[in-house]
């Protein structure tokens, strides 16, 4: 780059941050006080040095001074970026045509202001989160969801963490299986240890805890293990939910971020728990998974917490599962998704039959919603007496995750998000697959050809 000096003539005195600022990125910055210098001063410099400045910024200088500076600088060099900062701005127009950009004082404290009440906000629900664990007489239990991904898994090790800093006993649980590839490859590489518990053995950590949390989900139906009758002391998710959900302690259910390991993140930070290079991988990879690859319900909060994770992380462990393999029976079950396709119009309809994994058949969705012409895909499978669906869409006057929740709601449950939604019916009400699935495809194609 050639230009690389700012240049900055201002009514205020102090700007040595602005300046550290300008510094560290590698360019040079040269502050001109407004009552010590005068107009020709600063033509005459930037007559000299055009070829080197990249940007002048001209703070509260009075708005007939700024068009003469403005158009100046502009008939020397055109290419140089003019901002100027005014407390009121009178002649919008005019100034708007001569310089780059006109901001109003204002507009940055009220952007000041927002992000310092998030800060605050933030905070304080992070002391609320550590009052909570810290004034449990006895042990906590961190329940998972049964088919727990990177993000859950994170977020439950990110929440030990800070029981372990208050001095809390605590121990996570889940039932059913790690359906994910990437999630047996980390659980491999750390020595975090979760608890796989089964409808006898609930009923003694229930009892052994003081308090419950649930991480990554909400409600005690959405695990085939955990009793509906349990009412968690805590939640922290993000998924949407029907239901207001009040948890008896503490409820942290945000759908505006992409992963459970943001707002964990920012637990972490604001209480100044150390996060390990192991840890900060874990939820890294929970924002990646959760969000797709950083591509789907991203939020800033989502982004800042991965510039805190990005440099604490473990570079060994990332680059392992940045090519996550996939299990050859998912491979197998791909390969009959392929060939029971049925269409309808732009929507795609299939079966693939018994499944080992869960997350299976969303894997198979996502890779069919790229054929060509395609924008809706429902792809059924079979687990544990149970017909599995998962959905996704790319037509956006559908919301997918409604119409799961409608098409199904009768027989068996779904939801999910605008693009992407699942869900699952028991088999025994149907007298064979066969019927079952026929009947799984005929809801769906009502519910999105009705709307
Ligand atoms: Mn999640």
């Amino acid at each position: 780059m050639r230009k690389s000096m700012y240049l900055v003539y201002t009514a205020d005195d102090d700007l040595n941050r602005f300046q550290d600022e300008v510094e560290s990125k590698g360019k040079e910055s040269i502050v001109y006080k407004a009552d010590e210098t005068e107009i020709e001063e600063i033509h005459k410099y930037v007559r000299e040095r055009y070829r080197d400045i990249e940007c002048i910024v001209y703070l509260d200088i009075p708005e007939e001074k700024l068009l003469r500076l403005a158009v100046e600088v502009s008939d020397i060099e055109p290419d140089i970026y003019q901002l100027a900062v005014l407390e009121k701005i009178r002649k919008e127009k005019s100034l708007k045509s001569n310089l780059d950009d006109v901001v109003r004082k204002d507009d940055w404290v009220e952007i000041q202001l927002l992000k310092k009440l998030e800060e605050h906000f933030s905070q304080e629900e992070s002391r609320e989160l550590k009052e909570s664990i810290s004034s449990t007489q006895g042990n906590i239990s961190i329940f998972m969801h049964d088919d727990p991904d990177l993000d859950a898994i994170a977020s439950a090790m990110a929440l030990e963490e800070i029981c372990e800093k208050e001095n809390v006993g605590v121990e996570t649980y889940f039932a059913g299986s790690f359906g994910h590839p990437e999630t047996e490859i980390f659980m491999k590489n750390t020595d975090f240890l979760i608890n796989k518990i089964d409808e006898e053995s609930i009923e003694d950590v229930l009892e052994g805890t003081k308090k419950v949390a649930f991480v990554d989900f909400a409600k005690s139906s959405m695990s085939d293990i955990i009793p509906d009758s349990i009412d968690p002391d805590l939640v922290i998710d993000h998924h949407k939910t029907n239901k207001k959900i009040r948890a008896k302690e503490y409820t942290e259910i945000r759908t505006d971020v992409g992963a459970t390991s943001t707002l964990m993140t920012q637990h972490l930070k604001n209480l100044d728990v150390p996060v390990s290079p192991v840890l900060a991988s874990a939820l890294l990879l929970g924002i990646k998974v959760d969000t797709h690859n950083y591509t789907k319900n991203i939020s800033s909060e989502d982004y800042q917490a991965i510039s805190y994770l990005n440099s604490r992380a473990d570079k060994d462990i990332l680059d392992v599962l940045e090519n996550t393999p996939i299990y050859s029976e998912t491979v197998s079950a791909m390969g009959r998704a392929i060939s029971n396709r049925e269409f309808k119009d732009s929507v795609m309809t299939t079966f693939c039959g018994k499944i080992s994994h869960r997350d299976d058949i969303a894997q198979i969705a996502n890779f069919l919603l790229r054929e060509r012409d395609i924008l809706t895909v429902l792809v059924c499978g079979v687990k544990d007496k149970k017909i599995h669906m998962s959905a996704r869409s790319k037509d956006l006057q559908l919301n997918i995750g409604k119409v799961m929740e409608e098409a199904y709601s009768e027989i068996g449950g779904g939801g999910g998000h605008p693009h992407a939604g699942g869900g699952e019916v028991e088999m025994a009400q149907f007298t064979d697959v066969e019927e079952a699935v026929d009947n799984i495809k005929k809801r769906f194609q009502n519910e999105v050809f009705d709307r």
